[in-house]
């Protein structure tokens, strides 16, 4: 590694559960591809984010990828003269369509076949390690024979890493914090933090506490964060230094959380942009209904490392104990924001997700 790797086809599926991590996650995998010399085809079953996300990607605009409405129903009449691809990615073990794979396995001849990844949810927990690179052969169905692996994301070599563009550092070389803070908002007070986040059982603190402090300016995200901001206002009007963001594509999403000293990040694709950030941050991670989310959060934490009420307030944050900082301080922002640049510089020393993949494929053709 790093792999020199010809271009190949490439089939990614992404299935929408919720929220816009799905699509973020796999839109980014198609552009760091695509970036590689990739030929990539990207099938979404629900496509309206990618408007906002990568304007012009469903009308074709981006090289090297086409994106593809998921259809309901198969088989699909484009299947008709789809050309054999050699690489499949299902994410976050999605299973492409029955159809698909009936069409494709008549091209491939007997003892050949695509290399197909189980592209994993991002996890901290020890197992990604063990389970990273692992086939699952599948025994039935149209794909029998066939062998199915894992890669798994991660925070360490052993595992798949983390989604990084090619550019990233000299992009964020060129940004100039203070004319893109001007330009959000002129006039803003000097500590800026944005809010990107589920529906917290901490927030009304957060909020409590920035209401009345003209020091900081807040913005805040749409959908879930700003309707849970608007009914803790009730019919009451923001505060001025409250800042409504629009949706925005990715890259401006990225500089978002260049531009701040503290974000707000959920999910899986934020956490990861807020790493790259260098900022302080604190993370809602996605809930799950057996709390499986506990173990993972402590988990991340324990890699990050950090002062004792980062970890508190990751805690408070997500309800599951701690508590909340005395103060949101420059200074307490600037410690956590040094937690996040040594983490930072341990991702940076690691083989990006786009490489370590083609790397992966390029072992298994
Ligand atoms: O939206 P999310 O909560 O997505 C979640 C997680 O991925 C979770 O793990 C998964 O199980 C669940 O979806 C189904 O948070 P996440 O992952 O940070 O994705 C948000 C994406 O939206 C990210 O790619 C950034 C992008 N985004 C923009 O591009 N512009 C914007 O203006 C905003 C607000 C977001």
């Amino acid at each position: 590694m790093p792999h020199v790797a010809p271009p190949l086809h490439w089939d990614i599926f992404c299935r929408v559960i919720d929220n816009h991590g799905d699509v973020g996650v796999c839109w980014r995998l198609a552009r760091g591809l695509a970036s590689q010399g990739q030929r990539v085809r990207l099938w979404l079953d629900q496509t309206d984010a990618l408007h906002w996300m990568a304007p012009g990607a469903l009308e074709g605009d981006w090289p090297q990828i086409e994106a593809w409405a998921w259809e309901t129903e198969w088989p699909h009449e484009r299947l008709a003269n789809l050309p054999r691809s050699d690489v499949w990615v299902e994410a976050f073990g999605c299973e492409p369509p029955e159809g698909f794979v009936l069409q494709q396995r008549a091209l491939w001849p007997s003892g050949e076949a695509p290399v197909w990844v189980n592209l994993e949810y991002l996890s901290a927990e020890p197992y990604v390690e063990r389970m990273h690179r692992l086939p699952s052969p599948l025994m039935s169905g149209p794909a029998r024979g066939w062998t199915r692996w894992f890669f798994y994301p991660g925070f360490t070599s052993a595992t798949g890493g983390l989604l990084r563009e090619v550019d990233l550092l000299a992009r964020q070389a060129a940004f100039a914090r203070h004319a893109w803070r001007d330009q959000a908002t002129p006039g803003g007070a000097p500590t800026w933090i944005s809010l990107f986040c589920y529906e917290p059982l901490a927030l009304p603190w957060l909020l409590g506490r920035l209401h009345d402090d003209s020091e900081t300016t807040l913005l805040i995200t749409p959908g879930r964060a700003e309707a849970a901001v608007q009914r803790w206002l009730g019919s009451h009007a923001p505060p001025r230094h409250w800042v409504r963001r629009p949706l925005v594509d990715q890259p401006g999403f990225d500089e978002m959380l260049w531009a701040c000293d503290l974000n707000f990040v959920r999910g899986e694709d934020s956490l990861v942009r807020a790493l790259w950030a260098g900022q302080a941050f604190v993370w809602q991670i996605y809930p799950q209904d057996d709390n499986a989310h506990h173990t993972k959060l402590h988990a991340f934490l324990d890699w990050l490392g950090g002062p004792a009420d980062l970890r508190d307030f990751h805690l408070f944050w997500n309800g599951m104990g701690g508590h909340p900082p005395p103060d949101l301080s420059p200074g307490r922002l600037r410690d956590w924001a040094n937690v996040t640049e040594h983490a930072r510089a341990r991702l940076l020393q690691q083989h990006d997700l786009v490489t370590q993949l083609l790397g992966f494929v390029m072992e298994k053709r």
